[in-house]
């Protein structure tokens, strides 16, 4: 039997899926359910340091090939998913879970992250760079500058386990200068990526979601062939000591795969989780090892980066 065992940041996992932060994870009910499927773990809503209401609603819709969402980072606030988080290291000590925060500026962003540094907190910190949707805030990590300065200040005093999420890229000499800034920093990983920002979904002469006129982040399979440059330019690029989590338009085993070709060591489910609840980590899971028994692979090592290139 194939064995979908992995590690990130030196942590091991039965399982290299896992939700992608955003989907089934803002409340204790929902990350629980999340715990208690067939992912390997699981990551929190983006916290911030107050609670969040986020964006007027209707601010998400499923659509025929994915989703579209203009949540606005709503939020129970960075102490509700650390007490959580706290709580399960000691009921659950052998599994690791991973906290998703960003600050409204980065003055807040590391107010948060010396607050995880000052705890107790043994799990891993997702540092959220690629928010679309908070009306007249840009998304961090299209600023290459803002990005290293905030990452610079944050290993000043953040020793614990940290990556970032990232935004899609589109453009080839962005790949070379995103690298050039993420190498420069002790990270663990970068999650590569967070939905395609500012899409526009139209049904009949309207939009379909109230905020921002109906500009929302897109996700599921519009973004997959994205997500997949996105996973194998970085891992082309990064200091192998920075490990990639490859997120985008996963609904099968064939599109885990595909990103764990591209260079993933841990694949996250958005859009096909939020669409088809936590049973779908099952059913990956089923897809993703029988793709892998038909080619005689073991563990995800065995191809794991190996994407052929046509001559
Ligand atoms: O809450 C959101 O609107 C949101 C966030 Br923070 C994010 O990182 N990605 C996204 O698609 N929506």
């Amino acid at each position: 039997m194939p064995s979908l065992r992995t590690q990130i940041a030196g942590f091991s996992f039965d399982n290299c899926l896992m939700n992608a932060a955003g989907v089934a994870c803002m409340t204790v009910e929902e990350l629980e359910e999340v715990r208690q499927s067939a992912a390997g773990s699981f990551v929190t809503k983006t916290a911030t340091l107050e609670a969040r209401a986020g964006n007027p609603e209707p601010r998400y819709r499923d659509v025929p090939l994915g989703s579209i969402n203009s949540m606005g980072l709503p939020n129970q606030g960075i102490d509700y998913y650390l007490d959580y988080l706290l709580s399960l290291q000691e009921s659950q000590p052998e599994r690791t879970f991973f906290l998703s925060l960003v600050g409204m500026s980065p003055d807040e962003t590391h107010t948060l992250l010396k607050k995880v540094q000052n705890s107790g907190f043994k799990g891993i910190t997702e540092l959220n760079l690629s928010c679309p949707n908070v009306p007249g805030k840009p998304q961090i990590a299209y600023d290459f500058e803002t990005t290293e300065r905030i990452l610079g200040e944050a290993f000043g005093y953040f020793d614990k386990p940290l990556g970032i999420k990232l935004p899609p890229y589109f453009d080839i000499v962005h790949f070379d200068q995103a690298a050039e800034v993420f190498n420069r920093h002790p990270l663990k990983f970068v999650n590569c990526v967070n939905s395609i920002g500012n899409g526009m979904y139209i049904e009949d002469e309207s939009v379909v979601i109230r905020p921002k006129n109906g500009f929302g982040g897109i996700g599921g399979e519009y973004i997959k062939p994205t997500a997949l440059a996105n996973v194998h330019a970085f891992y082309q690029r990064l200091n192998p000591s920075i490990q990639i989590i490859g997120t985008g338009g996963v609904y099968t085993g064939r599109d885990a795969f595909e990103h764990i070709l591209c260079g993933a060591s841990m694949v996250q489910i958005g859009t096909a989780l939020h669409q088809q609840g936590v049973e779908v980590f099952e059913r990956v899971s089923l897809g993703l090892k029988a793709i892998m028994a038909k080619k005689g692979y073991e563990k995800l090592e065995d191809f794991k980066g190996k994407l052929k290139y046509l001559g």
